[in-house]
């Protein structure tokens, strides 16, 4: 499955349980003294903070909210994502990985248990929620064989005009093109395939509270930036089947990965 749109499958009210946490994390939670910028533009331009955010709930900044290492913007504006031990770290998210809900949607892709090796709040704030690089998630969270997917639920409508995901659909498999990894501390990307992407093959994946996106690590997507004045706020968690292995050069390896078991 390259990816399938779920329409009306979460309840509306756990959505906005998971939209206030999102508002409550970003307004309690204390940055680091030097603010972490998020941007897809440049892999290299990584701090400890980002490798250190593993199992953690830390709070990276837009590019263009940051200017002498302070905000310009209130936090929340100010704020382009949240990640990435969400599902380990805070209650409600760790108990929405348990949940039915959760489970029938990881249940879809045939696994009888998966390891959650991510999670994150994307927010996407009006005006300047920056721009997401096509690329695949098996670059930057490789397992093998490739068993990597994402569950991409919106927390708010997620249309063309607010920076919606686009993807690229295949009927083939898409071949992996490159992959990031961190060896001994230092970061770098390897080409794999010599593959090539066509922004007009892309199309938009508008979506609804309660709605979700089921996606293959090999899925190339991208999000443009949100010039719009509302803002986009998504919850995306990234698992791999059990039965397949973690590579221990991901930015994010570790041998203690959330287990959720699929097969009751
Ligand atoms: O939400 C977005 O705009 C991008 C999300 C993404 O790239 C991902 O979840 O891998």
């Amino acid at each position: 499955m390259d990816y399938k749109l779920l329409k009306n499958v979460l309840p509306a009210p756990l959505c906005q349980k998971l939209k206030s946490e999102a508002l409550n994390i970003v307004e309690s939670i204390r940055g680091p003294r030097e603010l972490s910028i998020f941007t897809t533009k440049n892999d290299d331009a990584r701090d400890s903070y980002f490798y250190n955010s593993l199992d953690k709930i830390s709070i990276f900044f837009e590019e263009e909210a940051v200017s002498n290492g302070k905000l310009k913007y209130s936090k929340l504006d100010s704020t382009n994502k949240v990640g990435h031990g969400l599902h380990l770290k805070n209650e409600v998210f760790r108990n929405f990985s348990f949940s039915k809900e959760a489970k029938s949607l990881m249940k879809e892709f045939g696994f009888k248990g998966v390891d959650i090796v991510q999670s994150m709040i994307i927010f996407k704030n009006p005006k300047f929620g920056g721009e997401v690089k096509p690329h695949q998630d098996q670059t930057y969270l490789y397992s093998y064989p490739n068993t990597i997917k994402g569950l991409w639920i919106p927390l708010e409508v997620s249309k063309v005009e607010n920076g919606c995901l686009w993807v690229l659909p295949s009927k083939e498999e898409h071949l992996l093109k490159e992959r990031y990894m961190r060896v001994e501390n230092r970061t770098f990307v390897e080409k794999v395939n010599d593959v090539s992407w066509s922004d007009e093959d892309f199309i938009p994946i508008e979506m609804n509270i309660g709605d979700v996106l089921l996606f293959d690590g090999l899925l190339p997507h991208k999000s443009f930036k949100n010039t719009s004045s509302t803002s986009r706020m998504a919850y995306v968690i990234h698992f791999k089947d059990q039965e397949s292995n973690y590579s221990k050069k991901n930015w994010n390896y570790s041998d203690d990965l959330m287990r959720v078991s699929l097969d009751k």
